[in-house]
């Protein structure tokens, strides 16, 4: 049998990454459903080409376009926001990938768990924002998450095998990005170019510049003690700038276990969709030679404040992390359109962290709610920031 599945962001990097993956192994997998934001010429390509059940385009002024240029196939073409949260529910579905961008990715996400559909999960925003409520909700569902994002992939590769073995502390390994061993007046002069230039990943626009500003790796932390039950305390970031080693597990006797490899995501992709087994693939393989040196160092915590502000975030709980992201999004976005400096939007997150009001025990709508206000109080001080 093979596993049917849905893609959400098909158009994006994970996504590509994905359907790259799914070509490889036609007699494993095929594709069920392809949702996509906007890019709908790659859509119709990718359409072409997996001939899906459904599809989704979320932006409705693109829909006619999609359906007339796909009339001659047997393809169901929905369209909007809520059209995604509800094709993830279809009973053709064995998995579905969520590789959509930031706090768009929770909603679809809760109604696929519902849904009882196993989950290989990209969008880390998604358990950031709402980390508790996810985890209880698969707990009660009975529905496994399976983490794409490489450094939990490499952490749940570790714990194959260990059962009931306890965790005493991860190491998630951070790259530290293009602008590692540099100084805040440095910082403060980087461009949307430079920042887009990660050395070891080729990763989408948004997940790069988290990336620069070590942002990412904060929230890989928080996504990290949602999937694997962590406490704060036993995470822990080693900067190790090769990409080689994906992260560490360390147990109670003391024993570390690495996952290792070249950094090419559709490893990690490949497993969460192929999981418990592993298929013969022929990426390419890592050589000691070209690595002679192996080398970790500790995370630069004066300069890239954003890591300290993800960790302040995930010991503060509640809705706090659901600030940061929403105010990180915020003030990526304006990095990006050039309307504010790259050190201005630790500026912006620190504001939204102290002023966006603190809920203890959020339900799903407060959080809803926390994000409108937070964007809508971030983008105050970005208009601040202009004048
Ligand atoms: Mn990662």
């Amino acid at each position: 049998m093979k596993k049917r599945v849905a893609i959400l962001g098909s158009t994006g990097s994970i996504g590509k990454q994905t359907l790259d993956v799914i070509r490889e192994f036609p007699d494993k997998f095929e594709v069920e459903v392809l949702t996509a934001n906007n890019n709908i010429d790659l859509l119709i390509q990718q359409a072409r080409e997996f001939v899906p059940n459904t599809l989704v385009i979320a932006n409705e002024s693109k829909y006619s376009q999609l359906t007339d240029a796909l009339s001659d196939l047997p393809i169901k073409v929905y369209t909007g926001a809520d059209a995604i949260s509800q094709v993830v529910e279809m009973d053709t579905i064995d998995i579905v990938l969520t590789a959509m961008v930031g706090f768009s990715g929770l909603l679809p996400t809760i109604n696929a768990i519902k849904a009882k559909k196993t989950i290989a999960l990209a969008n880390k925003e998604t358990l950031v924002v709402a980390g508790e409520l996810i985890r209880n909700l698969a707990l009660e569902n009975k529905t496994n998450i399976f983490p794409v994002d490489s450094e939990h992939s490499a952490i749940f590769q570790c714990l194959v095998g260990e059962n009931h073995n306890a965790i005493e502390k991860v190491y998630l390994t951070a790259s530290g990005g293009p602008f590692r061993g540099k100084n805040l007046d440095f910082l403060k002069n980087v461009t949307p170019a430079m920042a887009l230039k990660h050395p070891n990943w080729d990763m989408g626009a948004k997940i790069t510049i988290d990336s620069a500003t070590l942002m990412n790796k904060g929230f890989e932390a928080i996504e990290a003690r949602w999937l694997f039950d962590l406490k704060p305390e036993q995470i822990d970031i080693i900067v190790h700038p090769q990409s080689i080693v994906h992260s560490i597990v360390q147990f109670e006797d003391g024993s570390m276990k690495a996952q290792m490899g070249l950094p090419d995501m559709k490893l990690p992709i490949l497993y969460a969709l192929s999981f418990p087994f592993r298929y013969k693939a022929g990426f390419q393989r890592f050589n000691f030679i070209d690595y002679p040196q192996l080398s970790f160092e500790k995370p630069d915590l004066e300069n890239f404040k954003n890591l300290s502000l993800a960790f302040l975030a995930m010991e503060k709980g509640g809705n706090i992390p659901c600030i940061l992201n929403a105010a990180n999004e915020i003030a990526v976005n304006a990095f990006l359109n050039e309307k504010i400096g790259f050190l201005d939007m630790t500026d912006v997150i620190v504001k939204a962290m102290d002023n966006v009001s603190y809920i203890k025990n959020p339900s799903l709508d407060q959080l809803i709610n926390t994000d409108i206000e937070t964007r809508r109080y971030s983008e105050t001080l970005i208009v601040k920031i202009i004048k």
